[in-house]
């Protein structure tokens, strides 16, 4: 009996409950929940007006007195934060409190250029940890679970994020990290896993590696998955619990925010409730950037209220989704957003990873001989993504026609994108003049397979 040999059935079914790590927060009446957001965004205007320059250029610009802030409609008065002002602001320019208070920094991978550094305050990343709870416990994780967090442990937020999150709820973690799939699956049997923290992708992978790997489903004590860092469809969500016969969770967040943490699914699967005490949500056309009512689909807009170190002020994620309307069944009156679909922009996620195809075309030109033509294939294998690089090389090449140098070629450009993507994709040179060259339109270079 899966999981039932570490709890009973009826503790099981009583844990079914709706159960909340805050309800004083995630259940508040939303007039009490209006007059915390409109105090809390007063504090983080004056924080960031006093502290961080570019948001002072950019309220000053907009002539917003900063002190006058009378209610949540004059949000949108406000200057909409993007990923290249960030950028500019590397590595610490948009730190909003003394560098000696930062505790903690994470970093995005580094897309099109430099990457955008995170700071985190001692109270920001017990904020962060509570947060997680929140989104673990909505799952129905308790004390009782074992939890394998199978994110990196690295730069990226998720791994340590949602590690300081289970801690949090007193469950016992297992890090595992980017540990070897086999491995993974060995301590999740033999440790009594109950919980899996990946992205879908990833869920996807150990279970295709669980059918080989002559470990039955049963011998497992898996009942929970919590993926996220990705976009994932239904028909994905259905072969993950199928084939490990558990319940998966969306949560939904992006480092610049705080990282994970920053909407979750709860146990009607129905939307991710926002953490709307810490950020304030908007939908907005990505065209006009007026916002948009609830059901219309359009990008997300964030506004940390709550954090110290690192606040945004309407910041354009580039994610596309929409506010569902109404209240949810789970007594939560915190907002939800639907599923995100996909991006306003180019990027493009590979396991987790976010990678802009200029950054692909910024490598390869550092390799001499590469004409500026290539292609990015996205395919799955073994439930994996994985990622070619179809690369054009010059007709100017000649001692291409020797095996050993297009070894040493490829190898040099193999070098490259893995130094940029933090990763290594795989390599394919292809003739000169072979792939597709623009017609003036914005040629794609980007063939997605995944969901074929
Ligand atoms: O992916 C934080 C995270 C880690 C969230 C683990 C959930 C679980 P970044 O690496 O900065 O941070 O990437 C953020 O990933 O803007 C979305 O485009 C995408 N994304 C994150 N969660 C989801 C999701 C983390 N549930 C970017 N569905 C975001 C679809 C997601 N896309």
């Amino acid at each position: 009996m899966r999981g039932g040999a570490l709890f009973g059935v009826d503790e099981i079914e009583s844990r079914e409950v709706r159960m909340m790590y805050s309800p004083e927060f995630e259940a508040m009446s939303r007039d009490d929940l209006e007059q915390v957001q409109l105090e809390r965004l007063q504090t983080t205007l004056n924080r960031v007006y006093r502290n961080v320059a570019a948001y002072r250029r950019a309220l000053d610009r907009e002539s917003v007195d900063v002190e006058r802030l009378r209610s949540l409609d004059d949000l949108r008065y406000l200057p909409f934060t993007t990923k290249d002002d960030l950028r500019e602001s590397y590595p610490y320019d948009a730190f909003a409190v003394p560098l000696k208070d930062i505790v903690r920094i994470h970093s995005t991978s580094g897309t099109t250029g430099k990457p955008i550094v995170v700071g985190y305050t001692k109270t920001d990343l017990s904020h962060w940890a509570s947060l997680i709870a929140r989104v673990l416990v909505a799952a129905g994780i308790t004390d009782h679970d074992f939890v394998q967090i199978a994110f990196a442990y690295n730069l990226g937020t998720a791994g340590l994020g949602f590690h300081g999150g289970a801690e949090r709820v007193g469950a016992s973690v297992i890090p595992t990290s980017n540990e070897d799939v086999r491995r993974q699956l060995r301590i999740m049997r033999d440790y009594k896993s109950t919980a899996l923290i990946s992205t879908p992708g990833y869920a996807l992978h150990v279970a295709s590696v669980l059918a080989e790997s002559g470990i039955h489903p049963d011998e497992l004590f898996l009942r929970t998955g919590l993926f996220g860092a990705e976009p994932w469809s239904m028909g994905l969500r259905t072969q993950i619990e199928e084939t490990l016969h558990i319940t998966a969770y969306d949560n939904y967040g992006l480092s610049e925010v705080i990282g994970p943490g920053v909407a979750f699914e709860c146990s009607e699967r129905n939307g991710l409730h926002v953490n709307e005490d810490h950020f304030i949500v908007e939908v907005v056309d990505p065209e006009t950037l007026e916002p948009l009512p609830p059901g219309e689909r359009g990008e997300l807009v964030f506004t940390t209220i709550a954090k110290q170190g690192f606040p945004l002020i309407r910041y354009r994620t580039g994610d596309i989704s929409s506010l569902i309307p109404g209240t949810c069944r789970c007594g939560r009156t915190l907002v939800r957003m639907d599923r995100v679909s996909g991006r306003t922009d180019d990027m493009i996620i590979v396991e987790g990873v976010n990678v802009f195809p200029s950054q692909v075309e910024e490598a390869l030109l550092k390799a001499e001989g590469v004409e500026p033509h290539y292609r990015i294939v996205l395919d799955r294998e073994e439930g994996l993504d994985t990622m070619e690089i179809q690369v054009e090389v010059s007709a100017a090449l000649p001692e291409l026609d020797d095996a050993g140098e297009v070894l040493k070629f490829r190898r040099t450009i193999e070098t490259h994108l893995t130094t940029s993507l933090g990763f290594s994709p795989k390599v394919t040179l292809v003739e000169p003049k072979t792939l597709e060259r623009s017609t003036g339109a914005k040629i794609n270079r980007v063939l997605d397979r995944r969901d074929a």
